[in-house]
């Protein structure tokens, strides 16, 4: 359930609970005065746009799994160098890079077939594409942080071995779907899956 979903007089979920907590109480104000329902607050991803209010001073930064940014949000150690700004205002996660992970080309991101994963997002803007690194890849979390769609989740199996032939394996040990093969775009790490594809 997206913010702007709850308080707005529909009910979206089954039960009406998005519609249920509604009060001025409910609402706390980000800076720019924009106000995000307190569900929000400290869910670990940021909603106010403006200067990540609601994820700030939540909690202590994980010392290996976490970057603390400079305003004190903790971020996924994943999400540094992943080619998108997640430290408001002055984007130190992406400052002091090896950019062999991606390179940004008139404001799109390339990431390195190979050395990341590309995670694509909703709307399928490539602007808003994460670099994910291999290690971060079928370690149960959507680092990506784009819902279920393509993401380094995406495919994982603890065999290493694909369950049909409905499926193909990557040489990063995920399974990918068929149709995912020779799309003319790298789903596998290392981009395997758009080799040989005269063949097809
Ligand atoms: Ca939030
Ligand atoms: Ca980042
Ligand atoms: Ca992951
Ligand atoms: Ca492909």
């Amino acid at each position: 359930m997206r913010p702007g979903q709850v308080c707005d007089g529909i009910m979206d979920c089954k039960d009406g609970t998005d519609e249920a907590q509604c009060r001025e109480e409910d609402f706390r104000e980000c800076g720019s005065g924009s106000r995000i329902h307190r569900s929000y607050w400290c869910d670990g991803w940021p909603d106010c746009q403006d200067n990540h209010a609601d994820e700030l001073h939540c909690w202590e930064c994980h010392m290996k799994l976490e970057y603390e940014c400079p305003n004190s949000r903790c971020i996924s150690v994943s999400n540094v160098c992943d080619s998108q700004c997640d430290c408001v205002p002055d984007c130190e996660d992406e400052s002091n890079c090896n950019h062999t992970l991606y390179n940004s080309i008139q404001g799109s991101t390339l990431c390195e077939v190979g050395s990341s994963l590309t995670c694509l997002t909703y709307n399928l803007d490539r602007s808003q594409d994460r670099c994910i690194a291999p290690q971060y890849i079928c370690d149960q979390k959507n680092d990506c942080h784009n819902g279920d769609i393509l993401n380094d989740e995406f495919g994982c199996v603890l065999s290493g071995v694909c369950p049909s032939t409905s499926h193909f394996s990557c040489s990063d040990g995920r399974c990918m779907p068929n149709h995912l093969r020779c799309d003319h775009k790298p789903d596998c790490l290392s981009g395997d899956d758009e080799e040989h594809c005269s063949m097809y």
